[in-house]
């Protein structure tokens, strides 16, 4: 055995890197397997060290909508290399994307780049604080906005399968403006109102939960939020960093015909790069310093080569429309596999190019029911899916995601090796 080979990487990473990775979710702890190093990625495939070539439908948690090395991103990313790395002052690309931004998201008015999603839900936050003159927020419970302290409470992704849903080391006092609501439960929110009316800066939602698995918002919650935020003076922030671009061009906003008040990105929007964005009203927006008082600021925001990685992603996106009905097609594909498999008896939570599957008899639509799915079941169904070339999400509470890149053959590949788990899953629990 060489010494290239993900369990000797593993071990090796275990000593200087906590749990051998740099972010929580890809040790595996939740599917109790090694993790795979990966060595390289083209298109729909994945490569690791071991040497398999693999399916991937995780697709770096959402960037990869084109399918990994998409040549037309890298060579925007090389020819904007041959210009520097970094300047830390403004670019015209910079420009170029913030009017990018407000055509594809009309509620975009304003922007800020960033350079994560956790950046950009932290500042929003900052902002409508800012506004409002208020102090407390409204979360739900098993939505992640990355991993700020005061945005750290009951959150989903890898803070549902790692520890328990608050982090240690996030003080009290940082969070105890953040209210918590049940997601898909408009009874809950109007509570937390009327106990506060006057103090919620802002309500801020994954408009389709994507950290506790996929779970879709019932029909008219976004639009109560939208009216209940109206009617208490707060704003509604919606949480794209997942949905950005990936449910529509305009994103989950577009597809429900939602105008939130401030929005956040991530993932799609660096094409790959990290890049974070928020935005949204002008009145809003002119409060973010230099313009207003509410102070944020970054060494590599609007770093050049991540924006060009960005620009000449969306650019791609908006000049080929047909990519979402490629993707829906797709993905509805698999879904459909998966029900017809399993015979019905697990829950398949679809929306567009983002799909879960839960090990559950019972609907899935808020933390509850999604907590209550068997994860052990879905531990063994990933690594079936693994070992057979399908690289899925190593945790229940994660989405898959279908790419652009992703090919009639390795749609047809990946419903044989489901057709093949879920057949004798089905047996199984007959027995
Ligand atoms: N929070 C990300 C998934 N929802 C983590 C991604 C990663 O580990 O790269």
């Amino acid at each position: 055995m060489t010494d290239k080979n993900s369990q000797s990487l593993y071990e090796r990473a275990k000593k200087h890197l906590p749990g051998g990775v740099n972010s929580p979710v890809r040790a595996y702890k939740a599917v109790g397997c090694t993790p795979r190093f990966i060595e390289k990625a083209k298109g729909s495939h994945i490569t690791d060290v071991d040497g398999n070539e693999m399916i991937d439908y995780v697709c770096s948690w959402g960037p990869g909508i084109l399918g990994h090395a998409d040549e037309r991103v890298l060579s925007a990313v090389k020819s904007a290399c041959d210009g520097g790395l970094t300047y830390g002052a403004p670019t015209e690309r910079e420009v170029e994307m913030a009017e990018l931004l407000a055509k594809l998201v009309p509620s975009m008015e304003v922007s800020r780049l960033v350079s994560s999603g956790t950046e950009a839900t932290m500042s929003a936050i900052r902002v409508a604080r800012g506004y409002t003159g208020r102090n407390k927020i409204i979360k739900f419970r098993g939505c992640y906005h990355g991993h700020s302290d005061g945005l750290l409470v009951k959150a989903g992704s890898a803070a549902l399968t790692t520890s328990v849903p608050d982090s240690a080391g996030v003080p009290e006092d940082y969070t105890r403006n953040t209210l918590v609501a049940e997601y898909n439960n408009p009874d809950s929110v109007d509570a937390l109102f009327a106990a506060n009316p006057t103090d919620i800066a802002a309500v801020i939602v994954e408009p389709v939960a994507a950290n506790m698995g996929v779970v879709l918002p019932k029909a008219g919650f976004l639009q109560f939020l939208r009216e209940i935020t109206e009617r208490y003076g707060a704003l509604l922030i919606f949480d794209e960093v997942i949905t950005g671009f990936r449910l529509a061009l305009g994103g989950a906003q577009e597809y429900f015909h939602i105008k939130p008040d401030l929005s956040t990105f991530g993932k799609i929007i660096g094409g790959g790069m990290p890049v974070g964005a928020y935005g949204g009203r002008e009145d809003i927006m002119r409060c973010v310093s230099p313009d207003g008082e509410v102070y944020q600021a970054g060494t590599l925001s609007g770093n050049p080569i991540a924006t060009a990685a960005g620009l000449e992603t969306l650019r791609i996106l908006e000049a080929d429309p047909g990519i979402y009905e490629r993707l829906e097609e797709k993905t509805k594909r698999l879904a459909d596999a998966v029900v017809r498999a399993s015979e019905g008896r697990v829950q398949v939570n679809r929306i567009g190019s983002l799909m879960s599957i839960f090990f559950t008899d019972k609907k899935v639509e808020d933390y509850e029911s999604a907590a209550g799915s068997d994860t052990q079941q879905y531990a063994d169904y990933f690594r079936f899916m693994l070992s057979h070339g399908i690289y899925a999400a190593p945790s229940q509470f994660e989405a898959m995601f279908v790419s652009d890149a992703h090919t009639t053959e390795d749609i047809a590949q990946t419903i044989h090796v489901m057709e093949e788990y879920f057949g004798v899953w089905v047996h199984r629990n007959q027995l």
